[in-house]
């Protein structure tokens, strides 16, 4: 897929989620690289940069994405010759998509070794992640049921309900609001996100935060499944996660928002919860409490704070 045709897709949500979205813009990457016709490594570099940037602003929360971008831009430091960068860039990407991948797999047995036979789990909008977990206990044997909820404007829950009634998974779909009515019913809250920050408070879809806060009002635990790719390093210079807040008519069509005249539709595609509201972040090193979010970005994305200056 060409790089303008990678860019609309994440842009429009044909290609969604955290993770699938730092995949596809690295495989856009790697795509444009081996395309790209440059006089010297200097102009290859050049025009990499700007197909990082055109790839970055598609979406601004999910933080995996300018993670995925850099990770792939840093093969590009010192290279005397066009083909050395090209073939740094696709090594680059090849690695990160593996990674990625492999991460994906590893959350879920560590989120599953979370999960007891007999638990009834709500997750929230489509995470390849935190359904991992879901999918890899409901393989090991364990009986589980699962409450999806709708995930209002776009509809995401549908995509998860899908995959797990595909799995043999019994499981109730529930309108957003209904959270707080059955989180009574419920064990454990398993999500994905799309940014954690250095305080490990979790950016995801919306509605999650106020899943979160019933659920710490229930006694019920949270557990975020997140890539190391998905904590947010800036944070730790005291910057804070962009919310994208995307198209009014994606909740009011726009010949009725236009007879109101006085109505302003918000929109904002994800919300922030805080840490307290968090019992456990399983990222492919191993799960943390949110108050560790430090060394992984430390450890894992390499931002130290006694190097910033
Ligand atoms: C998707 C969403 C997902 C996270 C994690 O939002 O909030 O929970 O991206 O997903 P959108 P994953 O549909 O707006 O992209 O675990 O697949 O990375």
């Amino acid at each position: 897929m060409v790089l303008s045709e990678t860019a609309a897709n994440i842009k429009s949500m044909e290609i969604r989620g955290a993770g699938r979205i730092a995949r596809a813009a690295v495989e856009a990457l790697a795509d444009y690289a081996a395309n790209l016709d440059a006089a010297d490594p200097d102009t290859f570099k050049q025009e990499m940069a700007k197909a990082a940037d055109i790839l970055t602003a598609t979406r601004p929360t999910a933080v995996s994405l300018p993670n995925a971008v850099r990770s792939v831009m840093r093969a590009l430091d010192s290279f005397d010759s066009v083909e050395a960068a090209r073939d740094a860039v696709l090594a680059r990407a090849a690695e990160f998509v593996d990674h990625s991948e492999h991460a994906v797999e590893r959350i879920a047995e560590i989120g599953a070794r979370h999960i007891s036979d007999g638990d009834v789990l709500l997750t929230h909008c489509n995470s390849e992640a935190a359904l991992g977990c879901i999918l890899e206990a409901h393989r090991q044997g364990k009986e589980i049921e699962v409450y999806a909820t709708e995930v209002r404007p776009r509809g995401q829950g549908l995509v998860t309900i899908r995959t797990l009634n595909n799995a043999g998974i019994r499981t109730n779909y529930i309108v957003d609001s209904a959270v707080r009515y059955f989180i009574n019913d419920v064990d454990l809250v398993v999500v994905g996100a799309d940014a954690i920050a250095v305080n490990g408070a979790v950016v995801n879809k919306i509605g999650t935060a106020q899943i979160a806060h019933a659920a710490h009002e229930a006694r019920t635990n949270v557990i975020v499944a997140a890539e190391t790719y998905k904590f947010a390093p800036r944070t730790i210079l005291g910057e804070l996660i962009e919310i994208e807040e995307r198209d009014p008519a994606e909740v009011l069509p726009r010949a009725v928002a236009e007879e109101l005249p006085f109505v302003r539709v918000r929109n904002p595609a994800f919300d922030v919860t805080p840490a307290e509201y968090v019992d456990l972040i399983v990222t492919e090193q191993g799960a943390i409490p949110p108050g560790l979010a430090y060394t992984v970005i430390r450890d894992y994305l390499g931002w130290k704070i006694e190097e910033l200056r």
